[in-house]
């Protein structure tokens, strides 16, 4: 469905990071796809966050903090622990963002995943699911009265994302052609129920404007 862009719809767009795409630690299948959308989409929007997973190294969600094998997942303090290889570590050519991304008028950059023990795939609230990041608070002061969102990954970050703005009071839309997704386990069909199930739209890149 075809809708218009205005003033008060707020861009999330989610890691966009080199480790995320081919030839980065935690590459995403094809996760470099989003970038010329991503930029092309961004310009329709005046308000504009980019996150940035951002972790100290030893980080909780590393499978080598833990002796073990990535892609598996442990019990922490908070609930499961999917473990992943060591990815976007605070600094380092992984956690920069894609060279390509190009978003110069984006307002604000959320590091998020940043405490050694407690992960956030979300943008609004870590992992405990009782720590708030501050975007939050952010959108409403700009104004935000719609949420979008895109980037990597459509079924951790971009999900979790969604979900927390939706849980939050605003309309969520995600963008899927501007997304790209890890899909371990099911997690992709996982994620789209629960869009479903809050009332998160899917939209096309090519239906806003
Ligand atoms: C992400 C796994 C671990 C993501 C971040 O950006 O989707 N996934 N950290
Ligand atoms: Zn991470």
């Amino acid at each position: 469905m075809r809708q218009a862009i205005g003033g008060r719809d707020a861009l999330v767009v989610v890691d966009v990071q080199n480790d995320f795409c081919p030839g980065g630690s935690l590459a995403v299948a094809d996760g470099d796809a989003v970038v010329p959308v991503v930029n092309d989409l961004a310009r329709r929007f005046s308000i504009v966050v980019l996150t940035q997973d951002w972790h100290p190294a030893g980080h909780i969600s590393f499978a080598s903090t833990h002796g073990a094998e990535p892609f598996t997942a442990i019990d922490v303090a908070y609930g499961s622990q999917v473990l992943w290889p060591d990815h976007c570590v605070q600094g380092t050519p992984g956690a920069a963002f894609h060279p390509g991304l190009e978003v110069p008028h984006a307002q604000a950059i959320l590091r998020k995943g940043h405490d050694a023990a407690i992960d956030s795939y979300s943008g609004f609230r870590e992992a405990d699911r009782a720590t708030a990041t501050g975007l939050a608070g952010y959108l409403r002061e700009r104004g935000a009265e719609r949420v979008f969102v895109c980037g990597l990954a459509t079924d951790f970050c971009v999900a979790w994302t969604a979900f927390d703005a939706a849980e939050a009071g605003w309309p969520v839309w995600v963008v899927e052609d501007a997304c790209r997704a890890i899909d371990l386990d099911g997690s992709l069909e996982r994620a789209f129920a629960e869009f479903d199930r809050l009332g998160i739209g899917r939209v096309r890149s090519s239906e806003l404007g």
